[in-house]
C-alpha cells in the first residue's frame, strides 16, 4: 500500500468516450461485458493500465484481436495493455461475486436486492477501467437477470429497451447522455413497491419521480418524495439551477455503508434516509431525510454536471453541496436551530479530528484509502469554508459566482481552485488569500481582547489569530477570517452589526461615540470555523443570551457560560456550582421565544464538546461533571422545568413545525426531570402515552441513562412491538447501547449474540458498537479499559468484513492524546494489537501508522 499525492496529478495518458456494459446479474458470478472507446490523449507510446480488483479476468480484445495472457500484464490491482494505437474499441469481459461482497463496495447484495457502490474507486470491483474522476464516458447499460426475482432492473439514465428472454429472464437497457465519471455509475435490481410522482422543473421538463423501497413501505415513502421536490423547486428559486434528465429514482436499501449516493439519475439511499412514518420515525430522522435527500439532489449539479478533476478535490463537491443543503435546511426549518447543529457537530467532532493524527486540509494533499477522506473536516468544515465565501461575498456576489462557476465548468472534471476563482472574478473580490482555508489544517483560534476609554467614548476591539502549534509560523500562514460582530449598547440594549475581515496576525478596530463599554455578541451566526479565547463575564454572557440580534450568539453566550461551569467541575475538585446558574436559566425558561430554539439553549454542551476544550481530560471526571451540572439545574429548576413540561404535554393545535418544537422542548425538559428521584413514574407515563416515535425514544431513553428500574420490561415490550421493522431496531440496540449500568458488559456481549444483530449490515453495527462508543462515556472509558477492549475486538471483526465501517468506529481510539495518561496507555494498547493483525486492510493501517508513527 502506498499513499498517492496531490503534487503528483497527472492527466490520464488514455480516455474513454463511451462504455457499452452488459450484466448477466448471478449471485456468485456475475458476468460484466464491457465495450470501450479509447483513445490515447497526447503523445507517447505509454501503455494502457486499467484500475481492477477483486475480479475474474475473462477475456480482453482490442478491437477485434482476442488478446491472450501474454499480451498483458494482470496484477491484483489492475490490468496493464501496452497497446500501440491511438484509438481502438476495448472489449473486457469480467466475473464478479456480489454475494460475497461484504465491503460493500463495487456489485453487491443487499437483502435480496442487487446494488451498487461506486464512489470513491469501487467501480473497479466491477470491471477493468481507468477508475478516476476526470475521465468522462457516455455510458449505456443492460442488465440481464430472473424476471420473477428482479422484476426492476435499474441504472442511469433514459430506459432505452427492455424485452424478455428465455429461460424467465428479461433485460433492461439504460443509456445516460451526459458523459460522467464512473464512481456515478449505478446499478440496482430488486422486487420493490413504488412510488410515483412527477415535478414540472421552472426549463417546463417533465420529470418522473420514482423512489422504490422494500415492499410494504410505500408509506414511508412520502416525506422523502416531498422533501425531493422541495430541494427540486428551492435549487431552481436560489441558484436558477434545473433538473436535467427525464427521470429521477431513488432505491432505499438495508445494507449501505454511507447515507446515500448521488449516482446521476439513480441516487441509492441508506433506507435510513428514506423511510419514515410518525409512528415509527422521530422528528431529527423526519430532518435528516429532508437533508441528505436534498443533498444527493444537488449533487446533481455540484458533482455530477462539474464534478472533481481528482479525489483530492472532494471537498469541491462535498464541501459545496453541504453548504447548499444546510442552507436548503435552514430555509424549511428553524435556520437559527439548523446552525447550532452544524456547529455542535463541528464542534464536538470535527475539531478533534482536525487536531488528531489524522488532521488534514479540506483539501487533502496525501492520500492512501480515498475511503479514509470522506470526513467532517471535507464535509463540515470545507462547507464552512464555503459559508465563508458566501458571508464575504454577499448572498448577491455567491449567486454569480456559482452561476460563472458553471458557465465555464459545465460538463467538466475540476479543481477547488477553479471554484475559488469563479467566485472571486464574479464579484470582484481578492481570494488569494482566502484560499489558504484549502491547504492548512487545524483549527485556528482567535484570541480577543477590548477596551474602552470613557474618555474619549472609545471602544477597541482587538483580534489576534493562532493556530494549534501557537505562532503563526510560515507554513501556518495567516487566514482571511470573516467575522460577524454585533456591540450592544448596555442601556440601550440597541446594537450595531459589523463585518470585520481578519488577514493579519492580530488586527485591532475602534468604534466611536459609546458612553459605556458595550457588549460584543462575537462571531455571529459562527462566522468562521474557529475557536474563540475571548473572557466576557458572566453578566456579559447573560445579556448576550437574552439580547442579541443573533439566534447563533445568543446559544452560544449560554453554551460558554455552562462550559465555563464545567470545566470548574472537572479541574477543581469539591467546585460547588453558584445559584446565579439557576436565575439565568431560570430566565430561558420563561422567556416566549421558538420552543426549539429554547430547548438547544437547556442543553449542555455534549461531551465531545467539552473534551475538546479540556487538555488531556480525564473522562470520568467530565462523566460526573455532566451529571452534577444536570443534576444541580434540574433541582434548582425543579418546578419550572415540571410545570413547562406539562405545559409542553398540554398544546394542541400546533402547527407540524411547531409541534416538533414543541416537542424538543419538552423532552429537554424530561431528560432534565428524569435524573430526579421519583423520575420512573413519569418516564412510564410518556412511554404510555407517547403517540409517536419522538416521544417514545426520549422516554427510552431516559429510562436507559437513568437506569430506571423499568428499563428491561420497557425495552422487551418496544422490542415485540417492532420485531421486524429494521430501522426501528436499530433504534433499540442504540438505546441498550446506552444503558448506564454496571453489566453493561454482559449486555452488550448477549447484544452481539442477539438474533438480530448482524455485523455485515452497517446500520446494525453501528446502532450497537458506534452508539456504546458515542453516548456510554462512562463505561466507554471506564479504567478497566474494557471499553476500549470491546470496540477493538469489534473493528478486528469488521477488518475482515467490511473496513470502511471498521475504519469509521476507530475514531475515538486514535483521538486517544485527547484523555488522560491513563486512557492514553489503555488506547494504545488496543491500537498497537489492531496494528499487529495479519490481514490489516489498507483503511485501518493508514490511521493506525499516521496515529503510531
Ligand atoms: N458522495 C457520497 C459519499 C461516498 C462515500 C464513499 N466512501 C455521498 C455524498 O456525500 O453525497
Ligand atoms: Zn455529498
Amino acid at each position: 500500500f502506498t499513499p498517492r499525492y496531490l503534487a503528483d496529478y497527472q492527466v490520464s495518458a488514455f480516455t474513454i468516450a463511451t462504455i457499452d456494459l452488459t450484466f448477466e446479474l448471478d449471485d456468485t458470478a456475475t458476468k460484466v461485458t464491457s465495450v470501450m472507446s479509447v483513445k490515447r490523449q497526447g503523445s507517447g507510446n505509454k501503455p494502457l493500465i486499467l484500475d481492477g480488483e477483486h475480479l475474474i479476468l475473462l477475456s480482453v480484445k482490442v478491437d477485434d484481436r482476442l488478446l491472450s495472457a501474454n499480451d498483458y500484464y494482470l496484477s491484483d490491482t489492475g490490468l496493464e495493455i501496452p497497446v500501440q494505437s491511438d484509438e481502438f474499441v476495448l472489449t473486457i469481459i469480467t466475473e464478479i461475486n456480489p454475494r460475497d461482497n461484504t465491503a460493500l463496495e463495487g456489485l453487491f447484495k443487499s437483502g435480496d436486492a442487487f446494488c451498487s457502490q461506486c464512489e470513491a474507486e469501487g467501480f473497479r470491483r466491477i470491471t477493468y477501467y481507468l477508475d478516476r474522476p476526470d475521465v468522462m464516458a457516455v455510458f449505456t447499460s443492460k442488465v440481464i437477470a430472473d424476471k420473477g426475482k428482479y422484476p426492476y432492473l435499474l441504472s442511469n439514465g433514459n430506459k432505452i429497451a427492455s424485452g424478455e428472454l428465455d429461460n424467465g429472464k428479461h433485460f433492461v437497457q439504460w443509456h445516460d447522455p451526459f458523459p460522467k465519471p464512473c464512481y456515478l455509475f449505478a446499478l440496482v435490481a430488486g422486487d420493490f413497491d413504488l412510488l410515483q410522482d412527477s415535478y414540472v422543473t421552472s426549463e417546463n421538463r417533465e420529470v418522473v419521480l420514482e423512489i422504490f423501497v422494500d415492499k410494504g413501505n410505500l408509506a414511508k415513502a412520502e416525506h422523502a418524495m416531498a422533501s425531493l421536490k422541495h430541494a427540486m423547486a428551492w435549487d431552481e428559486e436560489t441558484f436558477s439551477l434545473a433538473y436535467d434528465l427525464d427521470i429521477y429514482m431513488i432505491v432505499a436499501v438495508d445494507f449501505f455503508n454511507m447515507g446515500a449516493m448521488e449516482n446521476k439519475g439513480l441516487n441509492v439511499f441508506n433506507s435510513k434516509y428514506v423511510l419514515a412514518d410518525t409512528e415509527s420515525a422521530t422528528d431529527v430522522d423526519y430532518y435528516n431525510i429532508e437533508a441528505v435527500i436534498a443533498h444527493e439532489y444537488f449533487h446533481n449539479w455540484t458533482g455530477n454536471r462539474v464534478t472533481c478533476r481528482d479525489w483530492f478535490q472532494l471537498s469541491l463537491k462535498e464541501g459545496l453541496t453541504v453548504f447548499r443543503d444546510q442552507q436548503f435546511s435552514g430555509d424549511m426549518n428553524s435556520k437559527t436551530v439548523s446552525r447550532i447543529q452544524n456547529v455542535r457537530i463541528l464542534r464536538s467532532q470535527q475539531f478533534a479530528e482536525d487536531a488528531g493524527p489524522m488532521a488534514h486540509p479540506i483539501r487533502p494533499e496525501k492520500v492512501m484509502e480515498m475511503n479514509n477522506f470522506y470526513t467532517l473536516t471535507v464535509y463540515e468544515k470545507g462547507s464552512e469554508v464555503i459559508r465563508m465565501i458566501h458571508t464575504l461575498l454577499g448572498a448577491e456576489g455567491f449567486a454569480k459566482g456559482m452561476a460563472l462557476y458553471f458557465e465555464r465548468f459545465d460538463g467538466m472534471a475540476v479543481t477547488c481552485d477553479d471554484f475559488v476563482n469563479a467566485m472571486a472574478d464574479a464579484s470582484g473580490t481578492d481570494l488569494n488569500q482566502f484560499k489558504r482555508w484549502y491547504s492548512q489544517s487545524g483549527t485556528p483560534y482567535l484570541k480577543v481582547r477590548e477596551s474602552f476609554d470613557p474618555q474619549t467614548n472609545v471602544y477597541r476591539l482587538t483580534i489576534s489569530q493562532h493556530n494549534q502549534a501557537g505562532d503563526l509560523s510560515e507554513t501556518q500562514r495567516c487566514l482571511h477570517i470573516p467575522v460577524k460582530i454585533e456591540l450592544i449598547d448596555a442601556d440601550s440594549g440597541i446594537g450595531q452589526q459589523q463585518l470585520l475581515e481578519l488577514t493579519e496576525a492580530e488586527q485591532s478596530w475602534s468604534f466611536e461615540h459609546y458612553q459605556a463599554k458595550p457588549v460584543v455578541a462575537f462571531l455571529e451566526d459562527f462566522s468562521a470555523p474557529v475557536k474563540v479565547d475571548f473572557e466576557q463575564t458572566d453578566l456579559a454572557l447573560e445579556v448576550l443570551m437574552l439580547a442579541a440580534s443573533d439566534g447563533f450568539c445568543r446559544w452560544d453566550a449560554g453554551q460558554k457560560l455552562l462550559s465555563r461551569y464545567l470545566h470548574k467541575l472537572v479541574l477543581e475538585p469539591g467546585y460547588e456550582l453558584p445559584a446565579s446558574l439557576n436565575t439565568i436559566f431560570n430566565k430561558i425558561l420563561q422567556q416566549d421565544s421558538d420552543p426549539a430554539f429554547t430547548a438547544e439553549q437547556l442543553t449542555l454542551p455534549a461531551f465531545g464538546e467539552v473534551v475538546d476544550q479540556i487538555h488531556q481530560v480525564d473522562p470520568l471526571a467530565l462523566v460526573t461533571a455532566l451529571k452534577t451540572l444536570k443534576t444541580f439545574l434540574a433541582e434548582g429548576l425543579q418546578e419550572q422545568l415540571a410545570a413547562c413540561y406539562q405545559n409542553c404535554r398540554e398544546k394542541t393545535d400546533l402547527s407540524h413545525q411547531q409541534a416538533i418544537g414543541n416537542r424538543a422542548l419538552k423532552n429537554t425538559c424530561l431528560s432534565y426531570l428524569a435524573v430526579l428521584p421519583g423520575a420512573d413514574a413519569m418516564v412510564a407515563a410518556q412511554l404510555g402515552n407517547a403517540a409517536n416515535m419522538t416521544d417514545t425514544l426520549a422516554a427510552l431513553n431516559a429510562s436507559a441513562v437513568n437506569n430506571l428500574a423499568a428499563f428491561d420490561r420497557q425495552m422487551s415490550a418496544f422490542e415485540s412491538k417492532w420485531h421486524d421493522t429494521s430501522l426501528v431496531m436499530d433504534k433499540w440496540f442504540t438505546i441498550n447501547a446506552g444503558l448506564n449500568s454496571e453489566d453493561i458488559f454482559e449486555r452488550l456481549a448477549a447484544l452481539l449474540e442477539h438474533p438480530l444483530f448482524c455485523i455485515k449490515n452497517p446500520n446494525r453495527a453501528r446502532a450497537l458498537i458506534g452508539a456504546f462508543v458515542s453516548a456510554n462515556p462512562q463505561y466507554f472509558h471506564c479504567q478497566t479499559g474494557r471499553g476500549y477492549q470491546f470496540l477493538a475486538e469489534q473493528i478486528k471483526r469488521l477488518n475482515e468484513i467490511n473496513p470502511q465501517v471498521a475504519s469509521r468506529l476507530i475514531t475515538p481510539l486514535i483521538q486517544y492524546k485527547e484523555y488522560d495518561l491513563l486512557r492514553q496507555q489503555l488506547m494504545l494498547e488496543q491500537l498497537k494489537g489492531l496494528r499487529a493483525l495479519p490481514q490489516l486492510s489498507k483503511d485501518l493501517l493508514e490511521k493506525l501508522d499516521a496515529t503510531l508513527n
